[in-house]
């Protein structure tokens, strides 16, 4: 087998055996490393960078980070020390890169094939968005999306715009959002967006902009690429256009984490079929597991601390599994009613896959 690529220098703390190296900007959590503790560990959390991540420099002063807030009464740049004045709330949200499942697309979409683990549970602590646009005298008028701008240094010799990352949701997401520094426990890593990360509870990743320099509420969606046409749900064989609908609200979706047989056949007996389920902004209200491909289905019971509608739930269901090959696949229903689908939205970029289908396992016991 080829040598596993070695994890890049920012994110050199994880942990190597819990991790698929793709690429030095995308590092998977291995489904068998889920485990059943709700919280994914940091040192066990996917990474996503569309562009190098910064110099590590910029954690050297953290309180010293500006921010600059537009599209308010009385716009102005904050300090991270006094952003923490204004307020603090601790939310427990899914972050999932809105690519999560690609590798199951038979279409093949560029872009990293992730399978389950561009995601995890996590804990932030920081100021609520709605109170800094509070203190500046609220929103101004027109303000139609939440538009946050990622602080990288963008490479020369190419136009900002094709490179920049800068993304636009709806401003009602204002009332969840929080301006980040804290994740698990600890002071926001670079990997993960410190010292500051603007987070969007219930969206999908790539809203959630990392060493936040901007936000603004604007009239108007982001002009940069990564706006105006990628993470757009474009039909096959189309062309991304500003037209499609944008990869946001992430959906209702579930899987199983075990038991798994990656390490050959399971013994004859009782096991705890196990998974994640969440529901976007909505919250689980329940999950299926089925251990025939889908024909059949019970309940599971929802296991561990609920931390509110923005984090998923653990589930589990005791089986009894004989020799034979099983295909265990788990179903979610969010609080709203919606159950997740048996089929994944056909697109070009490979994005919000939900499919039960897709996320099954297949478990030899012998
Ligand atoms: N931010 C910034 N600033 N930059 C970049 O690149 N990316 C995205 C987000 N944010 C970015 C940002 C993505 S895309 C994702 S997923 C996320 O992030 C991830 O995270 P982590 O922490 O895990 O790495 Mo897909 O949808």
């Amino acid at each position: 087998a080829p040598a596993a690529k070695p994890l890049p220098a920012y994110a050199g703390w994880k942990s190597p055996d819990a991790l698929i190296v793709h690429s030095s900007s995308t590092l998977e959590t291995r489904r068998s490393a889920f485990g059943t503790s709700v919280i994914t560990p940091s040192n066990q959390l996917y990474v996503r960078n569309n562009l190098p991540a910064p110099d590590a420099a910029i954690l050297d002063n953290r309180d010293a980070w500006t921010v600059s807030i537009e599209g308010v009464k009385s716009p102005r740049s904050l300090t991270l020390a006094e952003l923490k004045t204004l307020g603090v709330e601790t939310v427990a949200t899914v972050l999932q890169c809105s690519g999560n499942g690609r590798g199951f697309f038979p279409s093949k979409p560029s872009g990293t094939p992730w399978s389950v683990g561009a995601a995890g549970c996590v804990v932030w602590s920081g100021v609520p968005l709605r109170n800094v646009v509070a203190a500046l005298g609220g929103l101004a008028d027109g303000a139609a999306y939440l538009t946050g701008t990622g602080g990288e240094k963008l490479p020369e010799g190419v136009d900002p715009l094709s490179v920049l990352v800068e993304r636009s949701v709806p401003v009602k997401a204002m009332d969840d959002a929080l301006l980040a520094w804290e994740m698990n426990g600890e002071p926001l890593s670079l990997a993960h967006g410190g010292p500051l990360r603007l987070v969007v509870p219930g969206y999908q990743g790539v809203n959630n902009i990392k060493y936040v320099k901007r936000v603004a509420f604007t009239s108007a969606q982001s002009q940069a690429r990564i706006m105006s046409h990628g993470y757009r749900m474009s039909p096959p064989g189309s062309k991304a256009s500003p037209d499609q609908p944008s990869v946001w609200e992430m959906g209702v979706k579930s899987w199983i984490n075990g038991p798994l047989a990656d390490k050959g056949p399971l013994k004859p007996g009782q096991v705890q079929v196990h998974g994640v389920a969440f529901g976007g902004t909505r919250g689980i209200k329940g999950v299926e597991v089925s251990a025939d491909g889908g024909k059949t289905w019970q309940a599971a019971k929802l296991i561990g601390p609920d931390l509110g509608p923005f984090a998923w739930r653990q589930f589990a269901l005791p089986l009894r599994l004989e020799a034979g090959t099983h295909v265990l696949a788990s179903r979610a229903t969010d609080t709203a009613g919606n159950v997740q689908a048996e089929q994944r939205e056909e697109n070009l970029g490979g994005y919000n896959n939900a499919s039960w289908r897709d996320h099954a396992v297949t478990v030899t016991v012998a």
